[in-house]
């Protein structure tokens, strides 16, 4: 529950920078900049809450996932075999055994850490059967529905295929529905024309297309990859080099197609036919055809309709820590007693931060909240942390340049108003009952990242 515990420190943060965020009005090129969902500000009536669209940071999800493959056997190495290469049938010096663990090619190869020498990876059995087809399904299940943010990158280690299909899944695999096809003949696999991603325009970007880019030539070593372009998709409303987001935040935020478009709970990787490297199939040497993939990249974040900035993974299961008072895995209802208006998902607009779309009391009427954000317009300039008179820090702490309370040790808070907690127990307690031991914050990363650096800010502010 680290995050937690940070997040005073996060808020006071925001309240002393929001006057640097504000006249910079520089946005930087990546999708990640809704990184606080409340800040306390100061008002003529003391420190009120001002809320923001806020969501948690991309990050690497292959460490979240489950992998499946189908036919369940289809895994080389029971019983064990030799395989030779592509291009050259006399090489044949790659054994595979499952029952060695040097020799082994499981499924988990694909997720490892790569960028040593040699590659790990998960391969197939070969195309012993042929003709009949060599399909294989991997199918990737997040069991929480997360927006992809960067391209999906598949690498293959023998050739790519000559057949491919990726889907998706946005009801946990109950239905599935192309994202591309992928093959050397579009016309003859899947009688589609042969496309790129380059194609797209902002009229066709939700286009299913078949595209052969990725799966001629298995001599050239170095096209090991097979991609799913999210970025040239995103620069089709942000610019080449996405620069302007805000023109894709708008979008996301008035098409409801385009944001469930890059949202997946589950992705399917259909392999159809393995790479040949030629016409004919040699079929006296079939040890020369199967597949084999050394690396699998998925970057997204956690989907919480911008109502959290952290997402964590706890018994094998990814949940948004939602704020906003709502609830769910995707903070996608109300919490009891917060039933005062519909639940509506955050806004992107306006940039840079959004619209909350809090959910409030049921039982009081009209929001009793002050118009936070005109005030925090306001008075912007002279937010004030702590002072000597009404905001004064507390438990022995020190006000220094009305920006931050410097706390004695054991307290915590803007105020210093708390007492840190020593160990995980004493915390629980005090974080709404969703404590846990094991709980390991993905956002932990760019907390700390932010953590690090308010002295800079300060100085800067
Ligand atoms: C792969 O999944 C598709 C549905 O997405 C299904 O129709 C097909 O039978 C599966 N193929 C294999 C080999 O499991
Ligand atoms: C995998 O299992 C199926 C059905 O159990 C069987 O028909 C097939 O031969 C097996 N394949 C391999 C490569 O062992
Ligand atoms: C494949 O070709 C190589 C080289 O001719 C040979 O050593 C190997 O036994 C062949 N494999 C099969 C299954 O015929
Ligand atoms: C998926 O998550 C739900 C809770 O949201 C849980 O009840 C279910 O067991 C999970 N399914 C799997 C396969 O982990
Ligand atoms: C619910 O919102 C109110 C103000 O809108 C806030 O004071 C309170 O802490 C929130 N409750 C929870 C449990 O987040
Ligand atoms: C907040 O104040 C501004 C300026 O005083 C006003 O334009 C706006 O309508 C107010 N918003 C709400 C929700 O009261
Ligand atoms: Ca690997």
């Amino acid at each position: 529950m680290r995050s937690a515990m940070l997040l005073p420190v996060l808020f006071a943060l925001q309240a002393l920078c929001t006057s640097v965020g504000h006249a910079m009005q520089h946005y930087p090129a990546v999708w990640g900049h809704y990184d606080v969902c409340k800040s306390q500000i100061y008002t003529e009536e003391g420190l009120a809450w001002d809320y923001m669209a806020c969501q948690p940071e991309a990050t690497d999800m292959t460490e979240y996932l489950r992998v499946t493959l189908d036919p369940p056997n289809i895994t080389c190495g029971d019983p064990p075999e030799t395989y030779c290469a592509l291009e050259n049938p006399y090489m044949c010096n790659n054994e595979c055994d499952a029952a060695t663990e040097e020799l082994a090619h499981p499924p988990e190869l694909m997720f490892d850490i790569e960028g040593r020498n040699p590659t790990t990876f998960w391969q197939s059995t070969s195309w012993k059967k042929y003709p009949k087809p060599l399909q294989v399904n991997i199918t990737l299940s997040w069991n929480k529905t997360i927006e992809l943010t960067d391209d999906i990158v598949l690498t293959f280690e023998s050739g790519r295929p000559e057949q491919m299909v990726l889907e998706k899944s946005l009801d946990y695999g109950r239905t599935w529905t192309p994202y591309q096809f992928y093959a050397t003949d579009c016309l003859d696999a899947f009688t589609m024309e042969p496309k790129t991603a380059n194609d797209l325009t902002q009229q066709t970007l939700l286009d299913i297309i078949c595209t052969e880019d990725y799966s001629r030539g298995y001599v050239w070593k170095n096209d090991k990859t097979v991609r799913f372009e999210i970025k040239d998709r995103f620069a089709l409303f942000a610019g080449p080099r996405l620069h302007n987001m805000a023109s894709l935040y708008g979008q996301l935020d008035t098409t409801k197609n385009l944001r469930d478009f890059f949202t997946i709970t589950d992705l399917r990787i259909r392999l159809l036919k393995p790479a040949t490297g030629a016409t004919m199939v040699d079929e006296n040497n079939l040890s020369r055809y199967f597949y084999a993939i050394s690396d699998i990249k998925v970057q997204g974040r956690c989907k919480c309709n911008l109502h959290a900035n952290s997402c964590v993974f706890d018994k094998g299961k990814l949940g948004c820590e939602c704020e906003h008072n709502t609830t769910g895995p995707d903070c996608s209802r109300c919490k009891k007693h917060y039933h005062g208006r519909a639940w509506s998902v955050g806004s992107y607009l306006p940039i840079p931060k959004g619209t909350a779309n809090i959910c409030i009391p049921s039982n009081h009427g009209p929001v009793h909240r002050a118009n936070a954000s005109s005030l925090g317009v306001a008075n912007r300039n002279q937010a004030r942390v702590c002072d000597n008179a009404m905001l004064r820090c507390q438990n022995g702490g020190t006000c220094h340049h009305h920006q931050r309370c410097h706390c004695s040790p054991g307290f915590t808070g803007i105020l210093c108003e708390r007492a840190r907690c020593q160990g995980p127990g004493d915390c629980d307690d005090q974080l709404s009952g969703q404590a846990s031991l094991h709980h390991h914050p993905i956002g932990h990363q760019r907390t700390l990242t932010l953590v690090v650096f308010p002295l800079l800010f300060v100085s800067l502010c």
